[in-house]
């Protein structure tokens, strides 16, 4: 029997009147004498911008954390930390950086190389600048890193002056990283430039993908925990840019990247069925508008980020695509789209950032937590729209990026943007990764003076046993 119930509320009585079936139930509540106490475990009133569930547990952000020294070269030089990268095994976090001091003091004490590094071994309480790596000034920056299947941390960049790419093994120690020394892709011969890398959690394997300038996007494959890769595939040609890969749960290997860089005007998507020896045509599954990003001393690059759920849960195979455009609303937000049937069809973007200003939103970075939520963080303008005022904030979905509960602040300072040395000041992106509950992330932050690398986490607990 189909029993219809309306909660009516007269005053301070509650009553369940039920239609259709016999009456169940009804009751008046005793007027409360006394305003409930507030329980500082319950979230704060949320915003309705997206239907978000309510959460049960209020997310905890974790203290703002610099990575890299503040040393500079003796004359003063070297200033700039941009452009980060990060991966966690255990309690051992790798904090990654282009670090200027390469270019003004590589042979100034302990030795710096462009691929900067540090290390933190409590899990990103503190952290240690890192030194030397093997392969030294060879190094030429873009860093991109991954943890692999072993919990070995693998760090990836171009290699001497754009000629090749370096991937360096790491294996974590209770006192840091200890490196071996880099496989180097370099033939054939090329400009190679933008690499990122992702590990397949199932099979342990590696995948690079990259920018050959002026001829398209190439993926390597590693099936020996890196120590070396197989010949390259082709992924896409023209002009394209800022690739990124991410590895399915049955083998698929998927490539989003940037149609046009700089001129850009679309994210381009292509799909391995097999391991990535082969990729089926290139797809246009986005749009850019552009937008300046006042204090970057250089075009935006709207380089996307994409993910794949290998958790095992609902939502496993769901690929995730997020990058930064001024499409949906006039201005630069940030946005997501998802497919849930391997890449063939998507949904619309779905705009991320839930202020009500006009302020941009810009370089995201995505990742999936151990529940299959999925976490991005992004640069974020909306307390100070109009100026180089910037923020880092969070936003995590607990439906399959259906929809997003509401943004949280990250940073505890404000940077400003615009100082720095060399280019690019403030990088061309930021990196996350997800470990357990937590979901962690290394961007560049000004707050001191000058660009460095931070990292923090934000642990949003799981709903406790009902
Ligand atoms: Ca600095
Ligand atoms: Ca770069
Ligand atoms: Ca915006």
């Amino acid at each position: 029997m189909k029993v219809l119930c309306l909660a009516v509320r007269y005053g301070l009585f509650l009553t369940l009147i039920c239609f259709n079936s016999v009456l169940i139930f009804a009751d008046h509540e005793t007027p409360m004498s006394t305003v409930p106490t507030p329980n500082p475990n319950q979230p704060p009133p949320r915003s309705e911008p997206n239907n978000a569930p309510p959460a049960i547990l209020a997310p905890v952000v974790g203290p703002n954390v610099r990575c890299n020294d503040r040393v500079t070269c003796s004359d003063g030089r070297g200033i700039t930390q941009s452009e980060t990268a990060v991966a966690i095994s255990g309690n051992v976090v790798l904090c990654s950086y282009n670090d200027f001091r390469a270019l003004y003091c590589p042979s100034q004490s302990p030795g710096y190389q462009w691929v900067g590094w540090s290390y933190s071994v409590d899990g990103g309480e503190t952290f240690s600048d890192g030194g030397p790596l093997p392969g030294r000034t060879l190094h030429r920056g873009d860093p991109w890193a991954a943890t692999g299947a072993d919990g070995a941390i693998f760090l990836s960049g171009i290699w001497n002056d754009l000629r090749g790419l370096a991937v360096t093994r790491g294996t974590p120690t209770e006192k840091g990283i200890e490196w071996a020394q880099p496989t180097v892709i370099d033939s054939p011969p090329g400009t190679f430039d933008k690499e990122a890398i992702t590990v397949d959690p199932n099979t342990g394997d590696i995948y690079l993908s990259y920018t050959r300038l002026g001829v398209g996007i190439w993926l390597h494959r590693s099936t020996d925990g890196g120590q070396s890769f197989l010949p390259h595939t082709v992924v896409t040609t023209g002009g394209v840019q800022g690739s990124c890969p991410a590895a399915g749960p049955n083998g698929e290997v998927y490539v989003a990247w940037n149609i046009g860089w700089p001129g850009q005007t679309g994210i381009g998507f292509a799909k391995s069925a097999d391991q990535g020896a082969t990729f089926g045509p290139s797809r246009t599954i986005g749009q850019i508008c552009n937008f300046p990003i006042p204090g970057l001393d250089r075009p935006n690059p709207a380089f996307p980020q994409i993910t794949v759920d290998n958790t095992g849960g609902p939502n496993t195979g769901n690929i995730y695509v997020v990058w930064h455009t001024a499409c949906p609303r006039g201005n630069g937000d940030v946005v997501m789209i998802r497919s849930t049937d391997g890449g063939e069809t998507w949904s619309n973007p779905l705009v991320i950032n839930d202020d009500a200003t006009t302020a941009i939103q810009f370089y995201p970075t995505i990742s999936i937590d151990d529940l299959g939520r999925v976490n991005v963080f992004f640069y974020d303008r909306r307390e100070d729209p109009g100026t180089v005022m910037t923020n880092l904030f969070f936003a995590q979905s607990t439906d399959g990026a259906m929809s997003f509960n509401p943004n949280i602040k990250v940073t505890s300072v404000t940077s400003r943007w615009g100082v720095g040395e060399g280019s690019p000041n403030f990088g061309d992106y930021i990196n996350s990764t997800s470990v357990g509950t937590k979901a962690c992330v290394a961007w560049t932050d000004s707050r001191d003076g000058d660009p460095d690398a931070y990292f923090t986490c934000v642990d949003v607990p799981d709903e406790p046993p009902v």
